[in-house]
């Protein structure tokens, strides 16, 4: 491992807080550097990635994760490719079960996450920062709420039906639960809807997230995650 650390690159309030949760989950030395977003009155890019992080990153995002020299000081972006590396890399015990678990169910529940789920919030989130508008034509009131309340239904649904233990992935969260976590708390922080009334064992497994000693690690290590922060446009 001493030969083979990585190095991750993270930004405050962000989605690559769920790689730092990760990283945690997988008790593996790592470096840490630490970005904070440009303030709300930067004159061309406000909220985005500080210069320290768009001068390593291909795409000026995070998260970013470059690997250790034996895995030749890869460059890494994407949340998602940057998770299955650090699964198939470090986790020699199979704990997440992409070996030999269910991988085809991470595979669907991870699919669902960063497709269909990601287009509804998304599409709330560009309303919600005010950078379209609403209710014009027939398919905008559908994509403004309804669809996102389709695809939590669809989630919830797996998750009852799926492996007893509280995660998506079973006992302990898998790569599917990780990803999930960032839209979720999209929809928590920024009151989307009510996860505790309308989708009420959603609501209970990202807690449960929450409660993950590893989880509460990451955000003791991070520089905040409160996606709450960036203004919201009243409609
Ligand atoms: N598709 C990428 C998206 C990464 C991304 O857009 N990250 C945002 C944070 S949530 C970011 O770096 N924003 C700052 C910027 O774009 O300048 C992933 O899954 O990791």
């Amino acid at each position: 491992m001493s030969d083979n650390k990585p190095t991750f690159h993270h930004l405050n309030n962000s989605q690559s807080q769920r790689i730092l949760w990760l990283l945690e989950e997988l008790d593996i030395e790592y470096n840490l550097i630490l970005h904070t977003r440009n303030p709300p009155t930067h004159p061309t890019a406000p909220f985005q990635s500080p210069p320290a992080l768009v001068a390593v990153s291909p795409h000026g995002t995070a998260p970013l994760l470059i690997t250790g020299p034996k895995d030749g000081n890869r460059t890494i972006p994407e949340s998602l490719a940057i998770a299955t590396y650090l699964i198939r890399t470090f986790d020699t015990d199979d704990k997440f079960g992409l070996k030999d678990g269910d991988w085809v169910r991470d595979e669907v529940i991870t699919s669902m996450a960063c497709t269909n789920l990601q287009r509804a919030t998304g599409f709330i989130m560009m309303l919600d920062f005010g950078l379209i508008r609403t209710g014009e034509g027939p398919m905008g009131g559908v994509l403004d709420g309804p669809e996102l309340r389709k695809q939590l239904g669809s989630l919830e649904r797996e998750l009852v039906g799926g492996p007893e233990g509280g995660f998506f992935m079973g006992e302990r969260p898998g790569r599917a639960d990780v990803i999930l976590e960032f839209p979720m708390t999209m929809v928590r922080h920024r009151g989307y809807l009510d996860l505790g009334v309308e989708f009420p064992r959603l609501d209970e497994w990202l807690q449960r997230c929450y409660d993950r000693p590893a989880y509460r690690r990451a955000l003791e290590k991070g520089n905040g995650y409160d996606m709450s922060v960036f203004p919201k446009v009243p409609r």
